[in-house]
């Protein structure tokens, strides 16, 4: 115990004492034993769904590094489906198939591995609308849409002038907008766009970052991106917008506050602290529509998946608006916040920001009104590149006091409570708006990163359970070798104290999650798509109508699918090192009846195909045979006959 403390101490700069007390209080949750979290037949019952029943909630978890989502149902811990978003995903297809391929391109090539942090639900009125899933990919900066309808990724826009697309996405009460904030500053070219070319000496004149403007369409849910501010070069860690009286603005936390400004800019007093920026998201909306913006270069893909065609293409984009903060008065303002914050998270009235700053020692609470009334009255304590910095007491409401170690991220019940989870304490801990008390701490296992309590960043949170998500599994579950299951926890919020339901492991690696009341999203659910409205124009209707056509060494080979055979299964006339793609259409009209589609030597071997869609494999054979295919998805009694044979002849 005694030298983890010291080094804890050391890399927290804090207060030994304090250290002590708050380690003492939340030993539980570091040590391993916190197995005894009361497995009582009434915590049983609470996570149990019988058999052929279903959950009460959706919950969407991020993949981190796996570039997907994963959803789980609640309470029971259940995962229902994965959807591929930043990945290539084996089980069916996407990112192999013909199909689904242009979705992955971005500026810099073919890109299907991404790092994958934050699903946002897609709002009307401040409550999630349960209709589209954002989500954001850090690495290669964008932005994707995952339509709730049928759970696949229908939409990926890349960032310019971001590098890693961090605070993102955010989208705002009304659905107006998608805001994707970059976390690291870049050296940007604003003459020939892109990228430019600097020294890190060069930093503070040269580097910035951008906050993008992604309009969404309010009837399709296409977005576009509409213009960027480009912002002063910190970095950038998290968003989340206000709400209610605060409903038009954004924040930002910011890290490395050092690099962008000068000491005298920053003020001797802040060196503590780096800054929450400020951003009325709105008023930047208007400057733009104004005319305020100026033009860029730019070259960033748009990939959309077409309702019809279930075929996706992407568009190279060759410019974008940007607004500089200087220019755009009353657009953005600074507030000083301790040491490296992380989350910030907005209260659900709208009133109350709460910067979690992960070396700090308290948990600031700024107020909205008071920040109105700071503009008013100029209380500033200087600026940095032109945007005023607020005094830190003028916007502050007051600081839960000794929260825990290593706060990272906060959110709301309906009771007015927040809930904190602490990184380095291994705990989530209930405190409370009105009196900044803490009311209650619960050991995690281990190392907690986000929560999650379903509506618990909308105006109106559901409020009975929290997700917790796990960073370090350790001891947990039975050893896989070097690297254990990712992990969550579910917890009961419904009374006074909190009281652990529920280990359940996860996809790696979870961030973030939404949640949501199935009864939002089962009901528009797709069972299959209808093949008289599917415009793919390589669809085959009906198995009279299948064709196998060459044009030069291209052969074009639209086939059907149905309980259990192909058509055609006996394919001839195809030639060493000609360019083969099967169309193949599953006939099928009935709900979760998919056929796999497997081609021996393939490169991109298999695919699967949904009933009433069609889906493309190309190949090109380059040995002589008779190769055979199949279907890969079990689908009834003679599912094993479900193949045929295509005869490779040498050139
Ligand atoms: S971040 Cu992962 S724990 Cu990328 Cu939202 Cu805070």
């Amino acid at each position: 115990m005694k030298s983890t403390q010291s080094k804890l101490t050391a890399w927290l700069g804090m207060p030994l004492a304090f250290l002590a007390v708050t380690i003492l209080q939340s030993c539980g949750g570091n040590d391993g034993n916190n197995k005894n979290n009361a497995v009582s037949d009434d915590v049983a019952s609470a996570v149990y769904v019988p058999p052929g029943e279903h959950d009460e909630l959706y919950s969407f978890l991020s993949g981190g590094f796996n570039g997907q989502v994963s959803v789980y149902g609640l309470p029971s811990g259940r995962l229902l489906k994965v959807i591929p978003v930043f990945s290539q995903f084996p089980e069916n297809g996407y990112g192999y198939n013909e199909e689904t391929k242009p979705m992955l391109m971005t500026s810099h090539g073919f890109v299907p591995w991404d790092d994958l942090h934050h699903p946002k639900l897609s709002r009307a009125d401040g409550m999630a609308d349960g209709r589209w899933l954002f989500v954001n990919g850090n690495n290669t900066p964008r932005v994707a849409r995952i339509d709730l309808r049928t759970f696949e990724t229908v939409e990926i826009m890349e960032i310019p002038n971001s590098a890693g697309n961090h605070c993102s996405p955010y989208p705002t009460n009304n659905g107006e907008y998608v805001l994707a904030g970059t976390r690291f500053s870049v050296p940007l070219d604003l003459e020939k766009g892109g990228m430019g070319d600097a020294s890190l000496d060069e930093y503070k004149d040269k580097f910035r970052g951008s906050i993008s403007f992604i309009k969404v369409d309010k009837e399709n849910g296409d977005m576009d991106l509409d213009f960027q501010i480009l912002v002063p070069g910190f970095d950038y860690d998290l968003a989340n917008g206000g709400k209610g009286p605060s409903n038009d603005w954004v924040f930002f936390t910011t890290y490395n506050t050092e690099k962008a400004g000068t000491l005298k800019e920053l003020g001797a007093s802040q060196n503590d602290k780096d800054y929450l920026a400020a951003i009325n998201w709105k008023l930047a909306a208007k400057y733009a529509a104004e005319g305020k913006a100026h033009e860029m270069p730019a070259n960033y893909y748009h990939n959309k998946l077409d309702h019809g065609t279930h075929q996706a293409k992407s568009t190279l984009k060759k410019k974008v608006r940007y607004l500089l903060p200087e220019e755009c008065p009353g657009m953005m303002y600074l507030i000083p916040a301790p040491k490296s914050p992380h989350g910030i998270d907005v209260d659900p009235t709208g009133e109350y920001m709460v910067v979690n700053g992960k070396l700090a020692s308290s948990l600031p609470v700024f107020s909205f009104s008071k920040m109105q009334k700071a503009i008013e009255n100029k209380d500033f304590d200087g600026e940095v590149n032109g945007i005023p910095v607020f005094k830190y007491e003028a916007v502050l409401h007051g600081e839960v006091k000794e929260p825990g170690l290593g706060p990272l991220h906060t959110e709301f019940d309906n009771k007015g409570n927040g809930y904190s989870t602490m990184f380095v304490s291994s705990e989530v801990v209930k405190w409370s708006l009105k009196d900044l008390q803490v009311k209650d701490r619960l050991p995690v296992y281990y190392s907690p990163g986000h929560l999650v309590i379903p509506g618990g960043d909308t105006r109106e949170p559901y409020g009975k359970y929290l997700v917790v998500m796990n960073k370090i599994t350790k001891d947990r579950y039975l050893p896989t070798g070097p690297e254990l299951v990712h992990s969550a926890q579910l917890i009961d919020i419904s009374g006074d104290k909190m009281r652990m339901l529920l280990d359940f492991p996860t996809l790696a690696e979870p961030h973030y999650a939404q949640a949501i009341p199935a009864d939002k999203v089962a009901p528009n659910s797709v069972k299959f798509h209808k093949l008289d409205e599917n415009r793919h124009p390589d669809a085959v209707k009906s198995e009279k109508d299948v064709s196998v056509t060459r044009q030069g060494k291209t052969v074009k080979i639209n086939m059907t699918s149905i309980r259990s055979h192909f058509a055609p299964d006996n394919i001839e006339g195809i030639q060493v090192g000609d360019t083969v793609i099967f169309h193949v259409t599953n006939l099928e009209q009935d709900w979760d009846v998919p056929h796999g589609f497997a081609v021996m030597g393939a490169n991109n071997a298999e695919t699967l195909i949904m009933p009433g869609a069609t889906q493309s494999l190309r190949w090109v054979p380059k040995q002589a045979g008779v190769y055979p295919f199949y279907c890969t998805d079990f689908c009834s009694a003679l599912h094993q006959e479900m193949q045929g044979y295509v005869r490779v002849s040498p050139r």
